[in-house]
């Protein structure tokens, strides 16, 4: 007897796929424009770390099916494939194996398209590119200078970690508990000049652009994005200040509270801190400034830790009650949050009151919320409340003194009303070697000077840098030719700039070059843009949901607003996978609990593997794989396998098909659609489970498998597999004696005369007399018979309130209700 093999015919199936072209979506820039029958389908572009890994398998598994569905409703779809290939991890490779990234890089490229291929994932490999071909970083550096030209890059000094060790810097993630990654020295701050984007200019627009998101992106996403933009209403106040000519302007989101301002302060790492510190107060000061650790922001925020700080010497003046308040330094208040100084009020706000209590500082409340005094519980009171302690406030509520504090300040000109968002511009500059190259020059008569257009890209040099650090120097800045260049103004001896782009612009817009990777006008064809964008469905990990995904959405707006793109968002609906874990906890080396996908394949077949990790549960569940069985994936693929090849070895019965089968393979058709269109792929992969088992069912009794609707049954059955299982599908397909291939079958449609359930009339009577009818199922319970009877307002009316004393109950048929008299 034959057996099914997983392996079997990977090769043939592979080779067909491709010479018949059966994965490609056809014109890539049609003149006709996008339609809803037309789908783009991504996935977050991989990383050529190394192989693929069971967490691609998973991505890649999820967007592959949705493509697959899609493709055989008859939508031209496009599922496109490129590479993120610029990154740390290549330099770092590279650094200790004394190799060319280039190297390091397009070799794990090849490594994992071939996986691709293997794993079935049906890729139009037109599409193919990597972010580090110059052909495409070209376009990095042309859209940089467009963000130039319109005033959104901008450079400034900010700070970078540094080890003093390895004289270089580190990206955060090569910071571990405030250490070099690589040899334990405490990583310090160090200021460099440095690129960044405006994304500020675009927080409100972020933010209400979140409208089109809602309900097609997951809340949490949507919730994290709200989080991360932060934006907070309130005022800006100006503090005059003793012995300085400007007032300091503070934001606040509580004016209300003006009169419980007891103290002010200002960041202890900003240059108004240090401007404002005296002569007496200078050595405790910088003291105190040195001894400020890397901390994370996150850190200095909570609210629990203990407060330090020091006095500067100076006051500020309460704008409407001209008090004096004692001007403090303190690392509690963010240089880069609001204006970097506050108004101190301890009764309202927590952290106020925490150093107001380290620091011996008056607490006055001027917000009766009626709970108990702040100074004596230490607990903030934050709530609505009426005015106390402020003068002509007393008496209003909370909102009403916010407004007339705004007012107040407005017409004095010592304040008004402002917004305030968290998030911050988008630090660009790296100093890498691995990545786009910054498409400036600078010259000591024109300063910076952007590349002009014919002469991009500017390429990386491919030798005479090191990748070893030399005195602190980013690699680029070794590559002494490469660096020297001539000032495109003025023709004069000018440097480039030795930075390289964060690979998050790399990421933030090349799904818009998918239609026409190789396009050598512009960063991407408007042709293809108007055919096929935006991305109808983005599937990826949520570790990119303030990141990745957010930037994309800038750029996407500011390219809106160049008007090189007709739409505001680039992602209409997106999907988050779960992680792929193991015994309950993350895969990881150094836990030892790596599960292998080659050996996964080599084992269960890809098919095997693909169904597993799409049954285990809906995408963006976790996988626990030590939950999961691939054999039970690979038995009921040969119970499919099986039953193909019965019913295609049968001759036709002779009579009618087999009714009721019929109904049960249409209704499971049916549920297996409503599925994949809710993406409940598990939910999808059982209907098509209980379909096996019926049409099992079905050929082991008579008429057996030659009855029309075993027959009908099977192909619906092996269609819809290839969503799931390509190959097993294909090769199925042939033992029904069908041509291939199964993707141009279609996806099976529900009859939806075969979906309609059977209703019998039920007459329902009191006192044996007619009183309404009700459609039933024919398989009704008496009980359930008898309370929907009795439920019917006519029942009810003719029994006017008497007591039923007996029920004769005659399902499906007849209720008759005697009433007692
Ligand atoms: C006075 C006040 C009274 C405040 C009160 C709050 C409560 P969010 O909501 O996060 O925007 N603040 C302003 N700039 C700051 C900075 N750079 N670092 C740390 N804290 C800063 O918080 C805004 C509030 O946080 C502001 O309103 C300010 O304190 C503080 F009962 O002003 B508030
Ligand atoms: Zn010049």
């Amino acid at each position: 007897r034959e057996t099914y093999d997983p392996h079997a015919n990977i090769d043939r199936w592979l080779r067909v796929w491709r010479d018949e072209r059966l994965f490609e979506a056809g014109d890539l820039t049609p003149a006709s424009p996008k339609d809803e029958k037309r789908t783009l389908v991504v996935s977050m572009f991989p990383y050529p770390s190394g192989d693929l890994h069971m967490g691609h398998a998973e991505v890649y598994s999820i967007s592959d099916t949705m493509a697959r569905f899609a493709r055989m409703r008859g939508h031209q779809v496009l599922n496109p494939i490129a590479w993120d290939s610029f990154g740390l991890p290549a330099e770092n490779a590279a650094r200790k194996r004394d190799l060319d990234p280039r190297d390091w890089t397009y070799g794990n490229i090849d490594i994992q398209a071939e996986s691709f291929e293997r794993l079935g994932i049906s890729f139009d490999w037109r599409t193919r590119f990597h972010t580090s071909d110059p052909e495409y970083y070209r376009w990095n550096q042309w859209l940089f200078l467009k963000l130039y030209e319109h005033g959104l890059a901008y450079r400034k000094e900010a700070p970078v970690n540094w080890c003093p060790n390895d004289e270089t810097v580190l990206a955060n993630e090569q910071v571990v508990q405030g250490k070099c990654e690589r040899c334990g020295t405490d990583v310090v701050k160090r200021n460099l000049t440095q690129w960044f984007f405006r994304t500020t200019r675009y927080a409100q627009r972020l933010l209400d652009d979140m409208d089109q998101l809602q309900g097609k992106w997951p809340d949490e996403i949507l919730s994290m994005q709200r989080n991360w933009i932060g934006r907070s209403t309130g005022a800006h106040i100006d503090f005059a200040v003793e012995g300085r000519d400007e007032p300091v302007r503070v934001f606040s989101t509580r004016p209300d509270t003006l009169y419980g301002a007891t103290f002010f302060v200002v960041a202890a790492d900003s240059a108004l801190a240090d401007e404002l510190c005296d002569a007496e107060h200078r050595t405790r000061f910088e003291e105190y400034r040195a001894g400020l650790a890397s901390k994370a922001e996150m850190d200095r925020l909570a609210i629990d830790r203990p407060m330090t700080g020091v006095f500067l010497g100076r006051h500020a003046l309460n704008p409407v009650s001209g008090e004096k308040l004692p001007v403090y330094a303190s690392d509690y208040v963010l240089a880069d949050y609001g204006t970097g100084a506050v108004m101190a009020v301890p009764a309202h706000d927590q952290r106020d009151l925490n150093f107001a209590r380290a620091f011996d500082l008056p607490v006055r409340v001027v917000v009766d919320t009626g709970e108990a005094d702040p100074a004596e519980t230490g607990v903030a009171t934050a709530g609505d409340g009426v005015l106390v302690n402020s003068g002509s406030l007393d008496g209003l509520r909370k909102d009403e003194a916010i407004a007339r504090v705004i007012a107040d300040l407005e017409q004095r000109e010592v304040g008004q009303g402002a917004v305030t968002y968290r998030l911050r511009d988008w630090l660009l500059s790296r100093q890498r070697y691995w990545g786009t190259p910054i498409p400036i020059v600078y010259c000591d008569a024109c300063g910076a000077v952007p590349v002009p257009d014919d002469r991009l890209p500017v390429t990386l040099p491919e030798s005479g840098y090191t990748l070893r650090s030399e005195g602190g120097k980013a690699p680029l800045e070794t590559a002494a030719a490469w660096v020297r260049t001539d000032c495109p103004s003025c023709g004069g001896e000018a440097r480039r700039d030795t930075d390289t782009m964060d690979t998050f612009v790399d990421s933030s817009w090349y799904f818009l070059r998918y239609p026409n990777p190789h396009y050598e006008d512009g960063p991407f064809d408007p042709a293809g843009i108007a055919a096929w964008l935006p991305v109808d469905e983005y599937v990826g990990g949520k570790e990119h949901a303030t990141g990745h995904l957010m930037y994309a959405r800038f750029l996407t707006k500011v390219l809106h607003d160049l008007g090189m793109v007709p739409f505001t968002e680039p992602f209409t609906r997106l999907t988050n996978q779960g992680q792929v874990i193991m015994n309950g906890k993350a895969m990881s080396k150094s836990l030892g609990n790596l599960v292998n996908l080659q050996e996964q394949i080599a084992q269960h077949g890809p098919d095997a593997v693909r169904v597993t990790m799409l049954f285990a549960s809906p995408p963006e569940d976790d996988i626990d794989w030590a939950d999961v069985s691939p054999a039970g994936s690979v038995k009921w693929l040969a119970r499919v396998w099986r039953l193909a090849g019965d019913v295609g070895a049968a001759a036709p019965a002779s009579g009618d098909a087999d009714q009721q089968l019929r109904v049960a393979v249409h209704r499971l058709v049916d549920e297996a659609t409503q599925a994949m269109e809710a993406k409940r792929f598990n939910v999808g992969i059982a209907r098509l489970m209980q379909l096996t088992n019926i049409l099992r069912q079905a050929v082991d009794r008579t008429p057996g498998p030659g009855d029309e609707a075993v027959r009908e049954g099977a192909s619906a059955l092996v269609r819809m597999l290839a969503c799931f299982a390509p190959f097993t599908a294909e090769d199925c397909w042939v033992r029904l004696g069908r041509e291939p291939s199964v993707l141009r079958a279609g996806w099976p449609e529900a009859d939806p005369a075969l979906l309609v359930e059977d209703r019998v009339t039920c007459v329902v009577q009191v006192a044996g007399k007619f009183r309404d009818r009700l459609e039933v199922a024919p398989d009704i319970g008496e009980e359930e018979l008898q309370r929907l009877a009795l439920g019917s307002g006519k029942v009810q009316a003719a029994l006017g309130g008497a007591e039923v004393a007996r029920v004769i109950v005659r399902a499906p048929k007849l209720v008759n209700f005697v009433p007692a008299r």
